[in-house]
């Protein structure tokens, strides 16, 4: 039976959950065929029988999985003999701390640069839930937020340096020659980024630019050929 994810469908056909690129990622990593089935955020139905009220969902027979990190260790151990998305015990933990480092710096440099776009991303009928729910967590109108951007990008540019030096030493991912899940999960944040946002983020000559494309040619360009602005150089 095929596997299926449920994630988010935006304006236009955009698919702008970050956490579902995670997933989706992931599975293309697995080489695994997969249906993927948009959803509005406000349609809390369609994932109840998961007791979740938010998305990846992942249906794969009878396991039902719902949070990204989870999606992604589950993979790797249902499916041992595709490649690893981890690389063992130590990469697992490793992944783990970038997973955290991901949420709790990227995002937090990255976020508040395109908030109130992501707003225009939204489907039309969530967008009054989109706008409560988040002016409700950043305290301040997504106008606000978004505001002053061009002076707060050097926020991300720096958050980014761990990365930066990493590439810059001739390393061409996170995970070390070839792509694993630590890759997927801070470029989540950057197509996340993309389908909502014309803003752009990094220069044509940072080494961060540079692996991005090298991620959104991967598996045919699957994460390049969604509905995105066109990031500009
Ligand atoms: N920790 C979860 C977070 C999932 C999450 O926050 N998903 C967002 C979309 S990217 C969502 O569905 N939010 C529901 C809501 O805001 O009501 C994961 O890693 O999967």
């Amino acid at each position: 039976m095929t596997i299926k994810l449920y994630e988010l469908l935006g304006h236009e056909g955009r698919r702008y959950s970050q956490f579902s690129w995670r997933a989706k990622m992931a599975l293309k990593h697995k080489r695994l065929e997969f249906e993927e089935i948009p959803l509005l955020l406000t349609d809390k139905e369609s994932i109840a029988f998961a007791n979740s009220n938010s998305v990846p969902v992942l249906v794969d027979g009878d396991v039902i999985e719902t949070d990204s990190w989870d999606i992604a260790t589950y993979l790797e151990e249902a499916y041992p003999d595709a490649p690893s998305l981890f690389g063992g015990p130590i990469g697992t933990g490793v992944t783990r701390v970038i997973n955290s480092w991901c949420d709790r710096a990227v995002n937090v440099a990255l976020g508040p640069l395109i908030a109130r776009d992501v707003l225009e991303a939204a489907h039309p009928d969530d967008r009054t839930y989109f706008r409560e729910s988040m002016e409700k967590l950043y305290k301040r109108t997504l106008e606000e937020v978004q505001e002053g951007r061009e002076d707060r990008v050097k926020g991300l540019y720096r958050t980014l340096d761990p990365i930066r030096t990493t590439f810059r030493k001739g390393q061409d991912f996170i995970s070390g020659d070839a792509p694993g899940y630590a890759d997927y999960v801070v470029f989540s944040q950057f197509q996340w980024a993309r389908v909502t946002s014309p803003f752009k983020l990094l220069d044509a000559d940072d080494a961060v630019f540079a692996w991005r494309e090298r991620m959104l040619d991967l598996y045919d360009g699957f994460a390049r050929n969604t509905t995105a602005y066109e990031v500009a150089e």
